[in-house]
């Protein structure tokens, strides 16, 4: 997965952390002893990833030591470009599945276990995948837990249900009283999200942060199927990431405000695996937008990435007749800082014009005094 905002060294530190991820979800597993693995889709950000993360991700899963089921989501279709039929999937060990149909996968490892799902086949579904699954299922025989495998929105959850691909949450509240099921695990959101009341349709979110709009990512959750049939499931949100991807929103109007982002700055943990986009807004003078700069400046090195957002950002530099004395211009350097501080008292383009050229007079008279 790349990112635009990641440069060199940290877009590789961010696909290596992925793959890594399925190492570490081993120990995980371990730690919890977990006895299997779900992935509810988007494996992969898309059918076109690079050949050099298929083979390494499909190398970390054939050592993988529990069974994992796969399932194909929107951004890893099961089209002809599948990567799941490039011959590195096609040839790991039998315990990792990929769920290609609407077939039932029992194990000899997991007596009692039943998992079953919906892949997609393509990137525009025009029906709801999920409720055609559970239309085909038969009840579940007693003492077996039947765990589905699902990726998509939920209906309950979107603000516009006309969506034909919309996952019916009343379909599968029946297939729940029809005992068709126990435990639906849902992908897509990359925000952890526990979608019902009986606890038992749940996104399990993003196992690793990957961008700003995410609410709750970097976390697996481990789903205890033995006491999953009654009352219900217990499930426990684990952590599981560590990137960042953090909207720092300020006011900055004074050298104290700054202060107070530097140190707001400072205080962050794993620089190296967190991405800041400032918002900031407010007045500023030319220095403290001097400072401000130079913050950035030597923030950039230490973190994934540290942009300004422009649209979320409103920062006008005001200049102060301080500024203007501390300069000491003369002639024309005067005259003309004095006409584009007039300009820049105007609320229009040619203000904002003006007021960045003062900034950079004042930068460039600045460097001229050390
Ligand atoms: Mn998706």
């Amino acid at each position: 997965m790349t990112r635009y905002f990641l440069k060199g060294e940290a877009q590789a530190r961010f696909t290596q952390d992925r793959i890594d991820l399925i190492a570490n979800l081993a120990v995980l597993c371990e730690q919890h002893q977990a006895e299997f693995v779900v992935v509810c889709g988007d494996v992969f950000d898309s059918n076109q990833v690079a050949p050099q993360t298929v083979v390494r991700a499909a190398e970390k899963l054939s050592r993988f030591p529990y069974p994992v089921f796969i399932l194909p989501g929107n951004h890893d279709p099961l089209n002809a470009a599948s990567v799941y039929d490039t011959d590195v999937f096609k040839g790991l060990p039998d315990h990792i599945t990929v769920i290609r149909d609407h077939a039932i996968h029992r194990s000899a490892k997991l007596p009692g276990i039943e998992v079953v799902g919906a892949p997609w086949f393509n990137k525009q579904p025009t029906t709801d995948l999920c409720g055609q699954l559970l239309d085909s299922l038969e009840p579940v025989t007693n003492g077996v837990t039947r765990i589905v495998l699902v990726h998509g929105q939920l209906d309950s959850l979107m603000p516009d249900t006309s969506h034909p691909a919309c996952i019916s949450k009343t379909a599968i509240t029946r297939a729940l009283a029809d005992k068709k099921l126990h435990y639906v695990a849902l992908g897509d959101r990359h925000s952890v999200t526990d979608s019902d009341p009986s606890g038992r349709i749940w996104y399990s979110g993003t196992p690793l942060a990957t961008d700003f709009t995410e609410i709750d990512p970097n976390k697996v959750l481990l789903v205890d199927a033995s006491v999953g049939i009654d009352p219900r499931p217990r499930v426990e949100v684990i952590n599981s990431g560590n990137w960042n991807f953090l909207r720092v929103q300020e006011n900055i109007d004074t050298p104290d405000d700054l202060t107070r982002l530097s140190s707001r700055l400072s205080s962050i943990d794993n620089k190296e695996r967190t991405s800041v986009a400032l918002a900031l807004t407010g007045a500023l003078s030319l220095s403290t937008n001097a400072e401000l700069e130079r913050l950035i400046e030597t923030s950039r090195d230490l973190f994934a990435s540290l942009r300004m957002d422009e649209l979320r950002s409103d920062l006008a530099v005001v200049p102060d007749q301080l500024e203007y004395e501390e300069l000491a211009l003369s002639g024309y350097a005067r005259s003309c800082w004095e006409e584009l501080a007039e300009s820049a008292k105007q609320s229009n383009e040619a203000a904002e014009q003006a007021r960045d050229a003062l900034a950079l007079m004042y930068r460039l008279a600045e460097r001229g005094k050390s």
